[in-house]
């Protein structure tokens, strides 16, 4: 391992780290850096699957959760200290319909301010969760917290004392988004100890369809963590800020699905809706089936495709959501069928497993045809994003963020082309706007590319085209790296729908 130089801050983390480091980990799969953990490494496919709680509305479209600290058990026998919505890591699950706007009121009873951003929503700006629109926990407790240095506030910070409503109308297609933490220059360490859940907006549409459902929809949350001897999450931050070996991105040694570690799930020989979701800060992943086997993809990350599409692998790089059907009738019962991730060797590279337990009826479809997606809007502009590490660090078009410096004001109900071009792994991620992949490089997306999303995975030195459409809001939106580390140090921008 690299040395760890000591304390640096968010904006001095630059020159202490040479551009070798950097290059190595850009030109490989990797996309962050690993941190390895302490705890012994539990057993893979022994922990049952487990499927987060539906969140039940306190009056029709009224919703309350509260953000606290709660000890669960992950690594079995081990304790973890987790910031969970509810209480829960992953957060409660929002049932959500097109058309029935609903409110929820997040309360925050953590040691550190949140923000709540629910991600592919097409959401009013002020209920977006601006990285500096805040709800200060109960108690008024606004400083530092512990381990980390006292709170910097910035311009324009909006505080809201212990709670506050979020306004979500639901205007949009049926799709599996999902919410967490937002905060300026905290993200990162916040998703980490939990701060994350989904949120499924169904419709008619979506209703009409034969696809499986109920017990056989399984929304699975993938994510990496490292632990401490104690069953502690491990993070990588010093009492100053960044960790400048992690500048990449932290990688964790634990793969989790849905909060257990390498979970296995029971199922029959029958179709399931499985919704994939990489909520890792860093890491990228490439899913297959083992022993063999095809996803058919039904929905991207913002809504159903005109039509499925078979797929042998899946990469996904942070955010980005797949909604697909596998067939588990193809294999034989009794046999099990594993979730790989092929870009790494050991350990990591198990995902979770499915064991294929008995036949039963099923009269589940994939139809031909699944939706009626919106249809591509002539584009009125073309604007440039190049997402880079300067001199300065971490900058969309060279600059480190600021909230409030608008880099674009786009009108509302137009479309744009939206060129994003990198010197390295950024998952770019668009607020408000949903997009289409245009071109790679010039050339034909990746037939993974399609559908409506919100967030790209941009490889080093590509050159990636995407059609966005402006729909919803005015106000004051943003687009970022959603690799949190880079995120957190400042790889985002603002942008104003007018
Ligand atoms: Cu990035």
């Amino acid at each position: 391992m690299r040395p760890r130089p000591a304390g640096l801050s968010r904006r001095g983390f630059l020159g202490v780290l040479g551009g070798t480091a950097l290059a190595a980990a850009g030109c490989g799969q990797y996309a962050g850096e690993l941190l390895v953990g302490k705890a012994p490494t539990p057993e893979p496919f022994r922990v049952p699957l487990s499927i987060p709680q539906v969140a039940a509305p306190v009056a029709p479209g009224r919703y309350e959760v509260t953000q606290r600290v709660a000890r669960v058990e992950i690594l079995p026998g081990l304790r973890t200290e987790v910031w969970g919505y509810g209480g829960t890591f992953p957060g409660p699950t929002f049932e959500l319909r097109r058309g029935a706007p609903a409110t929820v009121r997040v309360r925050n009873e953590l040691p550190v301010p949140t923000s709540t951003h629910l991600h592919g929503g097409v959401t009013p700006s002020d209920s977006d969760g601006y990285p500096t629109d805040l709800v200060i926990p109960a108690g008024g407790h606004a400083g530092g917290h512990a381990g980390h240095a006292a709170r910097m506030t910035h311009p324009g910070e909006v505080h809201h004392e212990g709670a506050r409503d979020y306004h979500y109308p639901v205007g949009q297609r049926a799709a599996t988004l999902w919410y967490h933490d937002h905060r300026m220059d905290y993200t990162a360490p916040a998703v980490w100890q939990g701060l994350a859940g989904f949120a499924l907006v169904r419709d008619e549409e979506e209703d009409a369809l034969p696809l499986p459902a109920g017990e056989r929809e399984l929304p699975l949350m993938i994510c990496d963590r490292s632990f401490g001897e104690d069953g502690s999450f491990l993070y990588p931050r010093n009492h100053e800020g960044h960790d400048a070996a992690y500048m990449a991105g932290v990688e964790g040694d634990v793969i989790l699905v849905n909060g257990a570690p390498w979970p296995v799930a029971e199922v029959t020989a029958t179709r399931y809706r499985l919704r994939l979701l990489n909520a890792c800060n860093a890491r990228r992943l490439n899913l297959r089936l083992a022993p063999g086997g095809r996803f058919t993809q039904v929905g991207s990350d913002d809504g159903l495709l005109a039509a499925p599409l078979e797929h042998d692998a899946l990469p996904m790089s942070p955010s980005e959501r797949y909604d697909v059907v596998v067939d588990f009738s193809a294999y034989p019962v009794g046999s099990t069928v594993t979730l790989v991730n092929t870009l790494v060797d050991g350990a990591a590279g198990n995902v979770m497993r499915f064991v294929v337990a008995r036949r039963a009826k099923d009269d589940s479809v994939v139809p031909k045809r699944l939706s009626r997606p919106p249809e591509r809007p002539a584009p009125v502009a073309t604007r440039s994003f190049d997402f880079r590490r300067t001199d300065s660090g971490w900058t969309v078009n060279g600059r480190l963020y600021r909230p409030g410096d608008l880099l674009a004001r786009p009108r509302l109900g137009t479309a744009e082309v939206w060129r994003l071009t990198s010197d390295f792994h950024h998952p770019v991620h668009v607020h408000l706007a949903h997009f289409q992949v245009l071109a790679r490089n010039g050339r034909e997306p990746a037939p993974t590319d399609a559908g409506w999303k919100d967030t790209v995975d941009v490889r080093p030195y590509e050159v990636v085209d995407v059609l966005a459409r402006f729909e919803g809001y005015r106000g004051r939106y943003m687009l970022h790296c959603h690799n949190l580390e880079h995120e957190d140090m400042a790889m985002m921008a603002d942008f104003e729908v007018i």
